[in-house]
């Protein structure tokens, strides 16, 4: 089987390449290797190898095309994907493979062999690498696969490759999936129709990179979510379940990709562990994904089939949402961290449980400014493909995400997003950011009053800094405008105290005006 390599690989005709930061010029070579192969089943066979046919952008916005298709493959459906902007880049999961294109879709490579199962990704800007959840279900190991993503430069890459491939195991994950819920000494493996399972789990799937719950900035947290059974007979899987790491450290636990032997190396603990009351779903949160622009996380979930709940297909939580230690209902007196939905699209006034109807299963990307790439699924010629369409979010109850034409549609006015600055203190350095949600971007001016003595605002930034000099309360308005509809005005009342010690003070103050 492995000698003749025979799949055609139709790179690009000459189209129009899509202006975008780093993307490859259309017409890319994809360069096939000997030791080429198809997927992987779980019996060990590998299938044929797959003939691709990736289809060119056509002019896009913000350098995106409008619509994208990844090409066919043998392989399973597409789970997620992630987009590198920077660099250029999309990467799909196919369940069984990574495929990575440029914006134009042109196939750069792919890593296949996966015979557990791939599941949603995202980017890790910190390192540049590709993270996405991995689960062997009857060896009862969840990984995080780590792809090193640039070194993936030709098609058919091996997953066992250990400068490509290296996986963090988590713990808590098998803990409770394996968990015998019902104690009769048996665990029952991988099916929904059981007691068992904490919660409900069947292993993971969603992950995204954001900034720990309850806040919409700061250090950058990797969060997994929970596959949950359907199953309607109990009432402990109603919630969905989001585990938070820190993976700065992760370099310690990370091993290479053993299939035959499965490693355990990974954190023993989490930053946190939090509970989302949606109902019931089909295997729980399929797409996960955190929105900078809009401070949101989405997820995007397979309909659950409990008649009791409204059994909607995407949910949202804002991320400056405090999680509440409180019970889990339906636990029987568990209890965990709670972070309430998002107060807006659809509402169920039985359950006061708030979502949309949307398909964001297999695939949803932030890209900022409002700006999502959204995949669909679809078999052609049996094998799996995926098309992705550049949407907007409008969160309209009816339709949260419309399919975006023109860049005009994505302007929106300032609204401030930064909260009122905190106290200075003569002498000593201050800085203050005034940021608002806004597209173009908006620029920040003193609309009335005047900043305190030795305090300066940078207009492109937002950045309010320097070293105060006089004690007080200083009144002043900032105004941000991007020429969007009306200007957004804050009003500042900046409190200036004075510094410890008199002495030093008043030196500070007199290096401040002489120096
Ligand atoms: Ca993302
Ligand atoms: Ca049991
Ligand atoms: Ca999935
Ligand atoms: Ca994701």
């Amino acid at each position: 089987m492995a000698a003749a390599v025979v799949a055609s690989v139709m790179a690009m005709s000459a189209s129009p390449a899509v202006a975008a930061p780093g993307a490859e010029a259309a017409g890319d070579e994809v360069v096939l290797t000997e030791d080429f192969r198809g997927a992987v089943n779980s019996d060990g066979e590998r299938s044929a190898p797959v003939s691709v046919t990736a289809t060119p952008g056509v002019p896009g916005i913000k350098g995106f095309a409008k619509t994208l298709n990844a090409g066919n493959w043998d392989a399973g459906h597409v789970q997620g994907i992630a987009v590198d902007a920077d660099k250029g880049r999309i990467y799909y999961s196919f369940t069984t493979m990574l495929v990575k294109t440029d914006l134009a879709g042109n196939v750069l490579g792919t890593v296949s062999g996966f015979t557990g199962h791939l599941g949603d990704l995202d980017l890790n800007e910190a390192d540049g690498r590709v993270y996405g959840s991995l689960e062997y279900k009857a060896q009862e190991a969840f990984y995080i696969a780590i792809l090193d993503v640039d070194k993936v430069d030709r098609i058919g890459m091996d997953a066992e490759d250990a400068a490509i491939v290296t996986t963090v195991h988590l713990d808590e994950v098998v803990d409770d999936y394996s968990a015998d819920m019902d104690q009769n000494g048996v665990f029952d493996g991988n099916i929904g129709n059981t007691p068992d399972h904490r919660y409900g789990s069947s292993g993971i799937d969603g992950v995204s990179f954001g900034p720990k719950f309850g806040s919409n900035d700061g250090a950058q947290y990797l969060t997994v979510a929970y596959g949950v059974y359907s199953n309607v007979g109990r009432t402990d899987n109603d919630n969905q379940v989001l585990l938070q790491y820190d993976t700065s450290g992760w370099g310690a636990y990370e091993r290479p990709l053993v299939e035959a032997d499965p490693h355990r190396s990974g954190p023993d603990t989490m930053s946190g562990k939090y509970f989302v009351r949606t109902g019931n779903t089909s295997y729980g949160v399929q797409n996960l994904e955190y929105d900078a622009f809009l401070g949101r996380w989405f997820m995007g979930v397979y309909k659950g089939s409990k008649p009791q709940f409204p059994n909607y297909t995407l949910f949202a939580i804002d991320a400056a949402t405090q999680p509440v230690l409180g019970e889990l209902e339906g636990t029987g007196g568990d209890t965990g961290l709670l972070i309430d939905l998002a107060q807006d699209g659809l509402v169920d006034p039985a359950t006061d449980i708030h979502g949309w109807v949307q398909k964001a299963d297999v695939g949803m990307e932030s890209l900022g400014d409002g700006l999502f790439y959204l995949a669909r699924n679809s078999v052609v010629n049996g094998r799996e493909t995926a098309d992705i369409t550049l949407h907007r979010w409008t969160g309209n109850p009816a339709e949260p995400f419309v399919p975006v034409n023109d860049e005009s549609e994505l302007h929106r006015a300032p609204a401030f997003t930064s909260p009122a600055p905190a106290a200075a203190t003569t002498g000593t350095g201050y800085s203050h950011t005034f940021s608002a949600s806004a597209f173009p971007e908006a620029r920040f001016t003193v609309s009335d009053g005047n900043l305190p003595r030795g305090i300066a605002l940078d207009e492109a930034s937002g950045v309010l800094s320097g070293t105060p000099v006089d004690p007080g309360v200083v009144e002043f308005a900032v105004t941000a405008e991007n020429g969007v509809g009306e200007p957004a005005t804050q009003q500042v009342a900046l409190t200036v105290d004075a510094g410890v010690g008199g002495g030093l003070g008043s030196l500070g103050s007199l290096g401040a005006l002489f120096g």
